[in-house]
């Protein structure tokens, strides 16, 4: 590969005459932008421990009411993006987030797609385009874009869930921005009622056509009955995983992150092939290790890390004789909408 001319060997009064008109010479930026053979990727392998967040997420409790931060979050910040930019990868964002027993995180909507995975705590719930989702431990519920919604708690302990956001890409797209809201009147029906049941649907009051996002709230127990399943049937599967669909479509539950579940028997090691798209993984159960290149992330439960694309990943069960669910979130929907996806192997 040719050396290319550097900037430097430029003379001053034309890189100032360059300047001066918004010109820009490609040729000493060209390998920067386009490197041989992988991408330069700014997402680092990094490792969240629930055990650090969950104290410090608390204090946040008391030092800030709720009225004063609208959402009670923690940002889990991928040191090489930069902490300010909030980004776990170049498309995702992820925070935890803090709700206490009384309070009221007000109606809003915004062009971001949001997805909660609840971390802990009972008796919260998320009401999203007038659907009143109820949040238990592992389950997964959609916030898409454009639909309101506003988190409201019931119980007597903290709640806590994960947000997965694709923030990072609608902001780089200079579209992201949010609008306020009056509480919500919550509706009758409910998706995750509705389509309980696989291959049965209600024929009569029901819309099927016309609705992008069907069913908002996939409930963890269905989930992992599902992994349980599925091991069960088919001993020699060598990878235990549910992807996160819409029902009426049977594609990716929202456009541009993709949401799983996967299953690790016991004592289980499953290489993840070397992909485009930069992957996140959080410990529902059990525990397990997790390699990205040359790191190695041991997850317990609530534990969350991120690995970058174009990197092979390892997952090993920590345990011999229990089963270990790992949520994964990815940017593959989007990596195959604009034709860039690669599995390298
Ligand atoms: O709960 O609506 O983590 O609007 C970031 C932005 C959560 C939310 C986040 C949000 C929300």
């Amino acid at each position: 590969m040719n050396e290319l001319g550097r900037l430097e060997d430029l003379p001053v009064a034309y890189r100032e005459a360059l300047t001066q008109r918004c010109l820009v010479p490609l040729w000493p930026n060209l390998r920067a932008v386009l490197p041989p053979q992988v991408p330069a990727r700014k997402t680092r392998p990094t490792f969240w421990a629930y055990s650090s967040i969950r104290p410090l997420l608390l204090q946040a409790g008391e030092l800030t009411p709720i009225e004063k931060a609208e959402r009670r979050v923690l940002v889990l910040a991928n040191p090489g993006h930069g902490l300010e930019n909030m980004q776990a990868s170049a498309a995702m964002y992820l925070g935890m987030q803090l709700l206490l027993p009384g309070e009221w995180a007000p109606a809003h909507r915004h062009t971001p797609n949001a997805v909660r995975l609840i971390v802990e705590g009972e008796s919260a719930y998320t009401t999203v385009g007038g659907e009143k989702c109820v949040m238990q431990r592992g389950d997964l519920i959609l916030t898409p874009t454009g639909q309101w919604h506003e988190h409201g708690h019931d119980g007597d302990q903290p709640v806590v869930w994960l947000d997965v956001l694709d923030l990072p890409l609608v902001y780089y797209m200079e579209a992201s921005y949010h609008i306020d809201g009056q509480r919500q009147t919550v509706k009758p029906d409910r998706g995750d009622a509705v389509y309980a049941r696989g291959g049965m649907v209600p024929t009569v009051n029901f819309e099927r056509a016309g609705k992008p996002y069907p069913m908002l709230r996939y409930p963890w127990v269905e989930a992992r009955a599902a992994l349980l399943a599925l091991a069960g049937n088919q001993p020699d599967l060598p990878s235990v995983q549910i992807a996160y669909t819409n029902p009426e479509t049977g594609g990716d539950a929202q456009n541009i992150l993709g949401f799983y579940a996967q299953m690790l028997r016991p004592g289980q090691s499953l290489r993840l092939p070397a992909r485009s798209p930069a992957m996140v993984f959080h410990l529902i159960e059990g525990g397990a290790d997790v390699q990205i290149g040359d790191q190695r992330f041991a997850l317990g439960e609530a534990d969350t890390c991120c690995a970058p694309g174009y990197t092979a990943v390892t997952l090993s069960n920590r345990s011999a004789d229990q089963p270990a669910f790992v949520f994964i979130a990815d940017e593959s929907p989007l990596h195959r909408k604009l034709g860039v996806y690669e599995n390298r192997g």
